[in-house]
């Protein structure tokens, strides 16, 4: 064969390489373009029933249980693929500032570190992945991150907030 022809011969079968390379992207590429996106609200009770809870500062600690205090995190979506997720966070409260930190966990039964003095979980032990900080009341804010498969808790980190009920539980499979 002349040399000339093996190089065309070549150039072909990179040819057809690269078409089929690119129909494969083509067709695939559109569903990991779309990210997944939960919605998130920060809610609470009011300032006014809040003051009652406070005796009970504890409540909604033990990681199986349903959180049950005046204030909480609600999402779209408990269980989510793997991969990149938009978390589009609404403080829906009239009256307080809340936030949404991810971190992940071993299992849903531990709970998270926490400083008792300062009421607040120790973010760097508990190792978070990102965050909405600090959201005024009525304001959004969103946080895109990608996920593996496991378990994740949503919290608010202000002080009192994870105690009294401010998380939820994801699974990404
Ligand atoms: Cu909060």
């Amino acid at each position: 064969m002349l040399q000339r022809e093996v190089a065309m011969q070549r150039t072909h079968k990179n040819l057809v390489v690269l078409v089929t390379a690119l129909v494969i992207t083509l067709s695939v590429a559109p569903a990991f373009a779309r990210a997944t996106v939960v919605n998130v609200t920060l809610w609470d009770k009011g300032a006014m029933s809040l003051g009652m809870l406070a005796n009970r500062p504890m409540m909604g600690m033990a990681m199986g249980q349903q959180p049950g205090g005046g204030m909480g995190i609600k999402v779209s979506a408990k269980t989510l693929r793997a991969g990149t997720v938009t978390f589009a966070v609404t403080n829906l409260s009239k009256g307080l500032v809340h936030e949404m930190i991810i971190a992940p966990i071993k299992d849903v039964k531990t709970p998270l570190p926490y400083d008792k003095a300062g009421q607040k979980v120790d973010e760097e032990a508990a190792g978070h992945l990102g965050e909405v900080a600090e959201l005024e009341p009525g304001k959004k804010g969103a946080l895109t991150i990608d996920l593996k498969p496991g378990h994740y808790i949503l919290y608010c980190n202000i002080a009192g907030h994870y105690a009294l009920g401010m998380w939820t539980l994801i699974t990404v499979k």
